[in-house]
């Protein structure tokens, strides 16, 4: 079989992954009493569109980076989890427009997802590992964790913040990109966060770059820049398929293999962007 190109990769995921959310109307969430409480209008046509954004990875390796201005100078900024800025600017930066987060995040007593402030900067975006299917019934009867109730009491908690549910059939669209351009078979589990919200940002974006994703000079075992912890899963993944996320990001780098070296940056155009 053929093996793609970078710009041939960019265009396939364009074609055959679409950055949908929840929205009141889908079934079943609309014989729901709480359907209104998701937005009414997709993600794509809330926020955006971007010239220049930056999706900041978690790893250890932003560490004494040094590129918090170069982040923050982006139109838009997406962090994941409970990444924080306060007290790391000067590698990660302040700005936060996205923040996306994991179903295991809402639901863990350790992240006090409903009272810390954390997560009160920016439009929130929320994904659990669904079933296969990505049949939405299925799922809603079979969440990895129990994303739906914690959102509906964060939204009571904070009604004026933006926050989305990004729908299933993305992760599984995503993972047969993987899959497809792999020769050999990938674990069944949803890509990491990482590469959904890349994706997400090149939806919204003219142009994406992504920090310390593929690792820098500064590659380390601690696992993300705000904790002490080490372990090289992290980074090359167990539960996901990150290494092979990581493969394909890398072919489809537009920006030059130095940067990626120095600045842990790899430079992705977005999916409106024309390809030459
Ligand atoms: O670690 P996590 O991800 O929050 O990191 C966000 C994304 O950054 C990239 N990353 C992170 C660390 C590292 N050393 N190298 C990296 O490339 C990855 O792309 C990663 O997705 C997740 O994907 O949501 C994940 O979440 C954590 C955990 O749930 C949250 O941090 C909350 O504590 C998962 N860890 C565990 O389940 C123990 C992790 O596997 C994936």
């Amino acid at each position: 079989r053929h093996k793609l190109s970078g710009p041939e990769l960019l265009c396939q995921f364009k074609e055959m992954v679409q950055v949908i959310t929840l929205t009141p109307e889908m079934k079943p969430f609309a014989g729901f009493p709480w359907a209104s409480q998701l937005p009414p209008r997709p993600l794509t046509l809330e926020l955006g569109p971007f010239k220049t954004c930056a999706v900041v990875s978690s790893a250890g390796s932003l560490r004494n980076s040094g590129l918090g201005k170069e982040i923050d100078a982006h139109d838009a900024v997406l962090r994941f989890n409970c990444a924080p800025t306060v007290g790391f600017e000067k590698d990660v930066g302040s700005k936060t427009t996205v923040r996306f987060i994991n179903s295991q995040v809402m639901a863990s007593e350790d992240h006090h997802f409903l009272s810390s402030s954390l997560y009160s900067t920016g439009v929130l975006v929320a994904w659990d590992p669904a079933p296969y299917s990505s049949d939405l019934n299925e799922w809603y009867n079979k969440t990895d964790y129990p994303i739906f109730k914690q959102y509906q009491r964060y939204r009571r908690l904070h009604p004026q913040q933006l926050f989305y549910i990004l729908h299933p059939i993305v992760e599984w669209q995503l993972w047969r990109r993987v899959q497809d351009n792999m020769a050999e078979p990938i674990q069944k589990n949803p890509p990491s966060s990482g590469l959904l919200g890349t994706v997400l940002m090149m939806s919204l974006c003219d142009v994406v770059h992504v920090y310390e994703f593929l690792p820098s000079r500064r590659k380390t075992e601690l696992c993300h820049y705000y904790q002490r912890f080490t372990d090289a899963a992290c980074t090359l993944g167990a539960y996901h398929p990150l290494l092979y996320e990581k493969n394909l990001v890398k072919r489809m780098n537009q920006g030059p293999d130095r940067d990626i070296y120095t600045h842990g940056r790899v430079r992705l155009p977005g999916f409106k962007t024309e390809l030459q």
